[in-house]
């Protein structure tokens, strides 16, 4: 896997800890020879991803501060990049945000704030995102968002996450029609549960790992390692004929009823 991506230029979105979906991507693109330029929100975060890019010898092209939630916010960031880097040949969306009290319980009792904050972060912005990437991205690209399960079928817990991920999902599908004509392939990986920041505290994470364990075809939890090397399968000319897809790297969890 040496050179599936070398010399193109990504942005990752959603470093937070090691533990980071998003950082397990830096890894799998990092050591395929893309060039990486990183976008966090959180002052922690920078710092975090900062110790470990030097941790891991990882030289980033750039490290710019984006929130989702601002247009502006978003406009000058890709600007930043713009004027830094030039040209884009990848975006790796892995952000996502809910209210605590409303990943439990019953999903009934979603406030419209909550509802609307949970689309804003975790489905919008990746709208938001692409128009603004593909400004960027003039020899075409590609674009991956993290999906979950819940979006397909209702899970324990994941209520307003669930339907935001189904707008994720369905996003995916629009963008990669309007994308396509540019040369831009949009598409998602949908992961089984991964212990990260987001996952921590979240009512009923543990008992979902364990069904994994029991249930799954291939009988174990996936790593952040494997998402990675899926979403750098996206990323390269392997996957040049794939987009508005839903890949599942959840060791099979998806087939079982
Ligand atoms: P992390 O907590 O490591 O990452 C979540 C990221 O979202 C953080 O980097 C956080 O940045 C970022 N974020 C939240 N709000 C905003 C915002 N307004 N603007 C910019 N960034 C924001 O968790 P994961 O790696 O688990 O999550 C990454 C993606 O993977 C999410 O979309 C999640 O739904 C998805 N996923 C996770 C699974 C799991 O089991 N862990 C399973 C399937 C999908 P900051 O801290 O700086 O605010
Ligand atoms: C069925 C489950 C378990 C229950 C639901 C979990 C949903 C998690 C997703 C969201 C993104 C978690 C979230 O927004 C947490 C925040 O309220 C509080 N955390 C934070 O603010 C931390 C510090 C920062 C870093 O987090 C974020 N997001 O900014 C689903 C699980 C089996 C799988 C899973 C965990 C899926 C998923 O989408 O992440």
């Amino acid at each position: 896997m040496g050179h599936l991506v070398e010399g193109k230029n990504i942005v990752i979105m959603g470093v937070a800890s090691e533990r980071s979906i998003a950082w397990g991507i830096t890894s799998s693109l990092h050591k395929a020879g893309a060039n990486l330029i990183f976008t966090y929100r959180q002052e922690r975060s920078y710092k975090k991803l900062t110790k470990l890019l030097e941790k891991h010898d990882i030289e980033a092209q750039l490290v710019v501060s984006c929130d989702v939630a601002s247009d502006e916010s978003i406009t000058s960031a890709f600007n930043t990049i713009k004027d830094e880097i030039g040209t884009i040949h990848g975006v790796v969306h892995s952000v996502a945000f809910a209210n605590r009290d409303e990943l439990q319980g019953e999903y009934a009792d979603t406030s419209r704030d909550g509802f609307l904050l949970a689309q804003e972060i975790s489905a919008y912005s990746l709208v938001a995102v692409t128009k603004a990437a593909k400004e960027l991205m003039t020899e075409g690209g590609s674009i991956v968002t993290q999906t979950y399960l819940g979006a397909e079928r209702v899970i324990q817990n994941y209520n307003v996450m669930g339907v935001a991920k189904a707008s994720l999902e369905a996003s995916v599908r629009y963008l990669a029609e309007d994308m396509g004509k540019y040369g831009i392939r949009v598409n998602a990986v949908s992961a089984g549960p991964i212990r990260t920041l987001s996952a921590k505290g979240v009512s009923g994470f543990n008992e979902k790992m364990g069904v994994i364990e029991e249930k799954a075809p291939l009988r174990k939890n996936v790593d952040q390692d494997q998402v990675g090397d899926a979403t750098l399968f996206f990323m390269s000319e392997l996957s040049r004929g794939i987009t508005g897809e839903v890949l599942h790297v959840d060791s099979g969890y998806h087939i079982i009823g």
